[in-house]
């Protein structure tokens, strides 16, 4: 990194740490507030409610995203979500929501995702890629146990084609086995089974019953970890350390929730449906840095 890198990412960290002061909580018990940009609703269908009735949320009330039913196959990806966003950005601290995930069919192909993303079309560290940095909690209705963590730092997609940098982890909660980005694999999709988690639940069922789930993003480390209402607390299912801008992001960035059809099964290279019925995707609370 040349000498200009070094200050900007210097005064870079500094408004992270500066904004990291000011907290979001929300339960989500009223209509959304300021912290809230306007929802992304871009379907016939597609609808954000807070506060939306539910007698499993702590207070009985909680945000719904609702994906609709049987959409056209030329619609899907996160570009067609039901989505809502923070207002602000926030950096380093710690994410966390209580939230139940959309069910459907196993042919069908919905995701379920809470997470950061930053991507403004810049180089900014000057690596040849364009930075996109996120940090994923995503579930899929066609893998019911399994949940995706995903860091990234970068991604482009041009006449060029795709290029990226990440690492995921994939937990199945009810196997306890795990897969992962292999080592050199950063720029790939691929992922092969490691040592399992030494732990797990053989009922946990993420579309029935509301978890809470977080991350939390340090400069050099992101740990996942999850709530499964037992009693022992938040237990760790990743911790992903490495360099900024290499491995972890350092960009502030939006917090999202979102609920979106993918066209095909991220397990195995086949075609997944439109939900047959809208689906709903539900936050009790979240705590933002
Ligand atoms: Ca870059
Ligand atoms: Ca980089
Ligand atoms: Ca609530």
């Amino acid at each position: 990194m040349n000498s200009l890198g070094r200050i900007a990412t210097a005064v870079c960290l500094v408004a992270l740490s500066a904004r990291a002061a000011s907290a979001l909580e929300d339960d989500f018990g009223a209509a959304l507030s300021a912290s809230w940009a306007e929802p992304n609703t871009p379907q016939a269908g597609s609808s954000v409610a807070s506060a939306s009735a539910d007698a499993a949320g702590v207070d009985g009330a909680v945000l719904k995203l609702v994906y609709p039913g049987r959409t056209s196959s030329s619609i899907s990806g996160p570009g067609w979500a039901t989505q809502l966003q923070s207002a602000a950005s926030q950096a380093f601290g710690v994410y966390q929501a209580r939230m139940r995930v959309a069910g459907a069919g196993k042919s069908q192909g919905v995701v379920s995702a809470f997470f950061t993303y930053f991507n403004d079309g810049i180089d900014h560290d000057g690596d040849g890629i364009v930075d996109n940095n996120e940090i994923d909690l995503e579930f899929l209705a066609a893998e019911r146990s399994a949940i995706y963590l995903s860091v990234w730092t970068e991604y482009q997609d041009d006449a060029n084609g795709e290029v990226f940098r990440k690492t995921t982890r994939k937990v199945d909660l009810k196997t306890g086995r795990v897969w992962q980005t292999p080592a050199g694999g950063e720029g790939t999709y691929d992922l092969e089974e490691i040592a399992p988690l030494g732990w797990k639940m053989r009922r946990f069922d993420p579309r029935q019953f509301y978890y809470s789930y977080r991350f939390d993003w340090q400069p050099t480390q992101v740990t996942f970890s999850v709530d499964v209402q037992d009693g022992l607390g938040f237990r760790t299912l990743w911790t992903l350390d490495g360099a900024p801008d290499d491995v972890i992001p350092s960009h502030a960035a939006p917090a999202f929730f979102n609920l979106w059809h993918n066209a095909y099964h991220w397990n195995r290279d086949k075609a997944a449906r439109s939900p047959a019925r809208p689906v709903n995707f539900s936050i009790d609370r979240v705590t933002l840095p």
